[in-house]
């Protein structure tokens, strides 16, 4: 058998995954592996100016696109730079496999330079998080790491090379298909008993609502969840972050749960009698995982790929294990057997709630002020995204108006913090989504605050070409906690006003495209503009300071 460098093999074997882009930035312990990538086409280095932007790309890419991804970062500080994202990728169930350098194994825990104990540092954010202890075994520890970051409701995995396992060593250069060693379809279906007791309860039901969960998305069961719905007339409500999980065009779609989601969502969810969590572990801020949203009387069918998830927050009528798609076909086939109920009253009911959601949206459309309200961005934004848009949006309190306004038809075209949080995920997030789905238009919604945490990537964008639009809403602070001090600190604001460059021509400066908008009339045709741009752009749009009335304590339910 010929041999190869082990920098190569490692490449080879991201290259038998299908790998296209390895996001990373360069140092000694990781060189062996990065230019074995010289002169290949397949599969991109594609480098950022700091590691968190790696990460948080990775994770835009592996979630546009549903496959995993790669990162490669060097040994202490540059590693330890990509835990934010990783963490992200954690709480988003995103399969993203982190390739780490690390010192040689003679200089391991002995305090040395650029070292520390990554292996522990990883373990809580990472489905598998290792150390190689020998050449020969890394391709295997790899397939390990594929298969841990692709089983079940999938994450991270964290893979830690000393560099002299790879310096002139050479390996077996016999390749393996990723069928063999990792299963390559995971469609699990629902117990057959616990199927004919959940269909037996919704065929009861007055007032269903199916709560589409984010196991929707990954296990592709939005058509599913659809045929579902239509045959028993059940109220479609999305997680909360998980918009994009069944279209919101539907009839029977009422909008999305959470503060900053639709309140007719929540009155849905308050009415129904029989929920259907279709691959959803009834998320903290759909629910608040007390019983004021959800009524103590309704009946809860929770079905999650994850035995773990179930049960887990509420009490469940019948708990399913099982992959949403194939679960929901199930349901179908069982309920379709007998007569249905045309649930006349409760279609009228959800028709009420979707018009008086879209009165109270379009009456937004009025909103006067300069600069504008922050709201008064949104009817503009739905004249001009198409509907295969992808939207990812950062946190603060003005880009989370969106949870509420956008509308979302295609899964795998709405990103957010997905429960972590992260202030500045947003802009190198939407990198990852355009290159994970090229053919698809990407924006990024981000405040003031949120984008100068990786505003350096524009730099990234410019030199690998990544036509993404960004749109900064600049209120000048950071709105979300300043809205928090107004209300429950008698407005001694600290630390949450900003001076801010102009973003336009920041963006100007690294060679994108800029664009400043103040007037709601010219932002439609700006963005369609920027959308057709081969290159990256900002659009930089002031809106006024905006304190919802519904702000909840630090600690509390409100979330950003
Ligand atoms: C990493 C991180 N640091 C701090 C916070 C707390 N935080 C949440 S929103 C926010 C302000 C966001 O400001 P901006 O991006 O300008 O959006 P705005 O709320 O003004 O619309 C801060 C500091 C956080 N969520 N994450
Ligand atoms: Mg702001």
């Amino acid at each position: 058998m010929a041999s190869i460098s082990a920098g190569q093999a490692v490449i080879e074997a991201l290259g038998a995954e299908g790998v296209e882009y390895i996001f990373g930035l360069v140092g000694t312990t990781t060189n062996t592996m990065v230019t074995a990538l010289y002169g290949r086409s397949d599969m991109r280095f594609l480098d950022t100016r700091h590691e968190e932007g790696a990460a948080f790309m990775a994770y835009g890419y592996t979630r546009a696109s549903g496959k995993p991804a790669v990162c490669m970062t060097t040994s202490g500080p540059g590693s330890i730079n990509l835990l934010t994202g990783i963490a992200l990728a954690y709480k988003g169930r995103a399969p993203v496999v982190v390739i780490a350098g690390d010192v040689e194994r003679s200089k391991l825990d002995r305090d040395g330079a650029q070292s520390f104990d990554l292996v522990n540092l990883f373990k809580p954010v990472t489905c598998l998080a290792r150390h190689a202890h020998q050449t020969e075994r890394i391709p295997q520890m790899l397939h390990d790491a594929f298969r841990a970051a692709l089983a079940g409701k999938r994450g991270p995995a964290f893979i830690n090379i000393p560099r002299d396992l790879l310096e002139n060593q050479t390996i077996d250069a016999a390749l393996a298909r990723p069928s063999s060693y990792r299963p390559v379809e995971l469609r699990m279906p629902g117990d057959s008993d616990a199927i004919r007791r959940a269909a037996e309860v919704l065929a009861q039901a007055q007032r269903p609502l199916l709560l589409a969960g984010g196991g929707v998305i990954d296990g592709e069961a939005s058509a599913e969840a659809v045929a579902l719905a239509d045959l028993l007339g059940m109220a479609l409500v999305p997680s909360y972050g998980h918009n994009d999980a069944v279209p919101n065009s539907h009839a029977l779609f009422v909008g999305t749960p959470g503060n900053r989601g639709a309140p007719e969502a929540l009155e849905a969810i308050s009415r129904a009698d029989v929920i259907l969590a279709l691959g959803s572990r009834l998320n903290q801020h759909t629910t608040h995982w007390n019983y004021s949203t959800i009524s103590a009387k309704t009946r809860i069918i929770q079905v999650d790929i994850d035995a773990q998830e179930v049960g887990r927050n509420y009490a469940v009528e019948v708990g399913i294990v099982g992959d949403a798609k194939t679960v929901a076909q199930q349901l179908v086939q069982a309920l379709r057997a007998g007569k249905q109920d045309q649930r006349a009253a409760w279609r009228t009911e959800i028709a009420a709630l979707k018009a008086r959601r879209k009165a109270r949206l379009e009456a937004e459309q009025s909103l006067a002020g300069d600069p504008m309200m922050p709201q008064r961005v949104f009817p503009e934004l739905r004249k001009a995204l198409p509907a295969d848009c992808m939207v990812t949006l950062d946190a603060g309190i003005a880009p989370g108006l969106t949870y509420d306004r956008l509308v979302f038809e295609l899964p795998r075209t709405f990103f957010n913090y997905s429960g972590h949080g992260g202030l500045g995920m947003g802009y190198a997030v939407g990198l990852g989504t355009k290159l994970g789905r090229p053919e698809r238009p990407a924006i990024s919604i981000q405040g003031d605050g949120g984008f100068l945490y990786t505003s350096q990537e524009i730099n990234t964008a410019v030199r690998h070409r990544i036509p993404l639009v960004s749109i900064v809403l600049n209120n000048s602070c950071h709105g979300a906690e300043k809205a928090q001090q107004q209300r429950h600190f008698d407005a001694r604001y600290v630390g949450v006003d900003l001076i801010n460059p102009r973003f336009d021509r920041l963006a100007e400066v690294y060679g994108a495209r800029g664009f400043y908008v103040t007037r709601p009339q010219d932002i439609a045709e700006t963005v369609s503009a920027a959308l057709k741009l081969d290159g990256p752009s900002v659009i930089e749009i002031p809106v006024a300071e905006y304190f919802p009335a519904a702000a909840k304590l630090p600690g509390g339910a409100a979330g950003h």
